[in-house]
């Protein structure tokens, strides 16, 4: 069954997106956690970094460098990139992405 995320890319549910390329898609979270929350997601169906292949090299490189763009286009300099990587440690949609997060200070470590 299609994940949420993956109905997002498909535009089959509405999301506030930012930016978009052949590989990747960046949408606001829909519940912000910060004055700028926005996921970035590869187009490809991978559950997390545990379910990703040494064939996904290019694209996570990738997903990451388009968390530093999106960044940019909000202004930030200083920003948090954070995966969850399992229901344990908070992962609640099982399609990959990178949360970026910015615009108020926080903690380390996190809580
Ligand atoms: P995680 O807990 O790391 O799997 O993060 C999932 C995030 O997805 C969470 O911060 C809330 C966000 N989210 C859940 N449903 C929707 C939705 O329908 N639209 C958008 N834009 N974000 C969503």
């Amino acid at each position: 069954m299609a994940t949420l995320f993956e109905k997002i890319i498909a535009r089959q549910i509405p999301a506030t997106i930012v930016y978009e390329d052949d590989e990747t898609l960046a949408f606001r979270d829909i519940h912000p956690a910060a004055p700028v929350h926005i996921l970035v997601v590869p187009k490809k169906p991978i559950e997390n970094i545990t379910a990703a292949s040494a064939e996904d090299i290019n694209l996570l490189g990738k997903c990451l460098l388009v968390c530093r763009t999106v960044a940019e286009m909000e202004g930030l300099t200083d920003y948090r990139v954070v995966t969850n990587n399992g229901a344990g440690v908070g992962q609640s949609v099982f399609h990959l992405h990178f949360h970026v997060l910015g615009g108020r200070s926080f903690m380390w470590p996190p809580g």
